[in-house]
């Protein structure tokens, strides 16, 4: 049977999530990374949304630069970049909401990185019934993350991968024919490779997958050894690798979006209730006995969203245990401020 695999990967991920969480931020150039201490700061940018990307801010450039080009920017009248700290513990929780709505569609998931998911639709048995499910996908992800996606779908790891960066951001490509979408691609494109494989190809008189592909088998292991040899096999759009699922479980969590935003306490106490017997039914199902930390997660009307941590010196064997605990977190995040409450998540990790 012919192999439908889709690749997707969230815009802009960390500075769209900090979008979401401050709404004031709307429309305005946004860099996540380290501190720019007013041009002296170390460290680098994670990423930027689409707006700062446009004064050439881009991921892993050093924090200075970006602050000078914000700086340039403001000199010309333009508006000035916001910089902020990344919050991992945020960003993880959010990847873990995706991989939960990708899961409902497709059985065979791969978690490739904090906002990168492999999954395969052959059981779907066409492009365009894989593609309404993406579709299905996106808009889920729209209304209950408000983020957007990019996915390509194709016959292989490789081709889903190309396709889902091909137009992003919001996008979703379907390729039918991988010899001909890679043709006029640059070769910059394919999975590993970078400016030292691309400066040696580029003296060859290679810019293009389809410049790659008059290159032979020998002549590109005598370039690359292997890996010249896996180059061409991915010149021509093949691939043969499998979908590597997470078997190993780190963590198990859960969160409900509330019908109506509230505040009602009595009902928000319940709810928590069915999270906390949901996670343990499942942490009894995967076999573990003990877990040591417990997350809490609120989120509130504007979507501005915090979460609170709590790790035993034992580790913990019993639901009850787990009911007080979260309730106690819960409780403190629901006290910071008086907002409508619109979801409400827990975790736990360290289990043994
Ligand atoms: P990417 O998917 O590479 O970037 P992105 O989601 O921000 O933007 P795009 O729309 O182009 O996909 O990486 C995902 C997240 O990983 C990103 O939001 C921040 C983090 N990251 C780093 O911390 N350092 C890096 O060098 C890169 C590339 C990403
Ligand atoms: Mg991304």
């Amino acid at each position: 049977m012919k192999r439908i695999i889709a690749h997707l990967d969230m815009d802009a991920f960390f500075a769209a999530i900090e979008e979401n969480d401050n709404p004031e931020f709307k429309g305005k150039p946004i860099v996540v990374g380290a501190d720019p201490k007013n041009g002296k700061g170390r460290g680098v940018v994670s990423t930027a949304n689409y707006k700062a990307r446009e004064y050439g801010i881009h991921s892993g450039m050093p924090i200075t630069e970006a602050w000078k080009l914000s700086e340039n920017a403001k000199s010309q009248g333009k508006e000035g970049v916001i910089f902020i700290k990344p919050n991992f513990e945020k960003y993880e929780l959010v990847s873990h909401s995706i991989l939960s709505i990708i899961k409902k569609y497709s059985q065979f998931v791969e978690v490739a990185s904090i906002d990168e998911f492999y999954f395969d639709l052959s059981f779907a048995k066409s492009y365009k019934k894989a593609k309404d499910i993406c579709l299905k996908i996106k808009k889920e992800i729209k209304e209950r993350e408000r983020l957007t996606c990019s996915i390509g779908i194709g016959p292989n790891k490789l081709i889903a991968k190309i396709a889902s960066s091909y137009k992003k951001p919001d996008s979703l490509i379907v390729i039918k024919n991988p010899q001909k979408f890679l043709e006029n691609l640059s070769i910059r494109v394919i999975p590993g490779v970078g400016p030292k494989t691309e400066e040696i190809l580029n003296s060859l008189g290679v810019f293009k997958i389809k410049d790659l592909q008059k290159l032979s088998k020998g002549e590109l292991y005598k370039l690359f050894g292997k890996f010249g040899l896996a180059l061409y096999e991915k010149a021509r759009g093949i691939d043969e690798s499998p979908i590597i699922e997470e078997h190993e479980i780190k963590s198990i969590g859960e969160q409900i979006t509330f019908e109506k935003d509230t505040r009602k306490l009595s009902y928000i106490y319940d709810e928590l209730e069915k999270l906390c017997k949901n996670i343990y039914k499942r942490f009894k199902e995967e076999g573990f006995d003990k877990f040591k930390t417990i997350t809490v997660t609120v989120r509130f009307k504007d979507f501005e969203t915090k979460t609170k941590s709590f790790t035993f010196k034992k580790p913990i064997a019993n639901l009850e245990t787990l009911k007080l605990h979260s309730l106690r977190l819960l409780m403190s995040l629901i006290n910071q401020n008086k907002k409508l409450i619109r979801m409400i998540g827990l975790r736990i990790e360290k289990l043994g």
